[in-house]
């Protein structure tokens, strides 16, 4: 067994929405070989596990999660498995296990490998009672379990640094819009299942209220937030280093569709709420970033339109 840590990364649920591009993003980076993704599922034709090495991994083994990092030399892990909030709140003792003790487990690897970890967290760690644009220091009271698991996810990643010097890192992504891959079962998801729709049948029954608004973000920009923050010197981050609020968009489901009709000549949107409306009104409708601007240079590239424009594009093959 080679020594940890060593320059390798793995990714954790490296097959979903995020893994997709952020897999992509570092194998670039570092070359293929260097990046493990990981997931619980298999597959034999996602690009995660067919453009490097891929391991199926279920984050509750810690015992395997740990030989893992050891037998790869792994020095960094961006801990992506989770359950979303609307597939956590319709199975809440498994997002429970999976949202926390997947945490725990990646900690722990950590802690005896000396790697450090990414662990995002989530615009769901603020509830009703929070401002609508919420602070990076709001107090947390979500109303939803996922969100309870995020704010346990944060609690846990300063626990590690604070206890055992484990470099933990995260931020408080809001609604990620991007089309390489599906949404994971999310309240946000409706930004994503629009464009598609559009292109496709040429309507789409939005899940949420027209003038839902909510905080999103492109994820080129997610991309370019998580590999930042991952590089920027210990030093300058302080202590909201386990979930940043970053600087993002913020529009609503009704001026989604808007902008989605200028360029999609027939396009037509219902807006017909179900459950996931109570998620989503749960939660603010922009976040303050000005401590992530700070302490590590956060500004977005892409603006609404941007954002269509490039989702169009990417979705037609353009
Ligand atoms: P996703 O649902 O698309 O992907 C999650 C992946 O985790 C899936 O491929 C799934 O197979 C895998 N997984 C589930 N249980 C597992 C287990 N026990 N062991 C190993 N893998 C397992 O999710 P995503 O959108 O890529 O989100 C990644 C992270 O980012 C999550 O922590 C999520 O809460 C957070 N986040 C995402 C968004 C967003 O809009 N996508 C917003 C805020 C926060
Ligand atoms: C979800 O809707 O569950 C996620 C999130 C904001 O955490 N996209």
């Amino acid at each position: 067994m080679p020594d940890a840590p060593g320059d390798n990364i793995l990714v954790t649920g490296a097959l979903g929405q995020i893994g997709t591009e952020l897999v992509e993003a570092l194998r670039e980076a570092h070359g293929p070989e260097s990046v493990i993704a990981t997931d619980i599922r298999e597959s034999e034709d996602h690009p995660s596990a067919t453009n490097g090495p891929f391991i199926t991994l279920d984050v509750l083994d810690n015992s395997s999660l740990t030989q893992v990092c050891f037998e790869h030399g792994i020095g960094e892990i961006y801990h992506l498995a989770a359950l979303l909030s609307a597939t956590g709140e319709r199975n809440p003792e498994l997002c429970r296990k999976v949202n926390i003790g997947g945490t725990r487990s990646v900690l722990e690897a950590a802690r005896t490998c000396f790697t450090r970890v990414y662990s995002p967290s989530s615009i769901a760690v603020f509830g009703p009672d929070s401002p609508k644009q919420a602070p990076q220091d709001a107090e947390l009271n979500p109303t939803t379990v996922y969100g309870e698991t995020k704010v346990s996810g944060e609690e846990m990643a300063r626990e590690y640094l604070a206890k055992f010097s484990v470099d933990t890192r995260g931020i408080r992504y809001p609604g990620l819009v991007s089309y390489k891959a599906p949404a994971g079962g999310g309240t946000t998801d409706y930004a994503v299942e629009i464009f598609h729709a559009a292109l496709g049948s040429g309507h789409y029954d939005c899940f949420v209220r027209s003038d839902t608004r909510l905080p999103m973000l492109y994820m080129d920009d997610a991309i370019r937030a998580t590999i930042s923050l991952m590089r920027a010197s210990s030093d300058s981050l302080g202590t909201s280093r386990a979930g940043y609020n970053i600087s993002c968009l913020s529009f609503t489901a009704k001026e989604l569709a808007e902008a989605i009709s200028e360029r999609v000549e027939g396009f037509t949107c219902n807006f017909v709420p179900d459950e996931r409306q109570a998620y989503a009104d749960s939660w603010p409708d922009s976040i303050d970033g000005s401590i992530a601007h700070r302490e590590w240079g956060w500004v977005p590239e892409y603006d609404l339109n941007e954002m269509v424009d490039a989702m169009l594009r990417g979705i037609s093959g353009d």
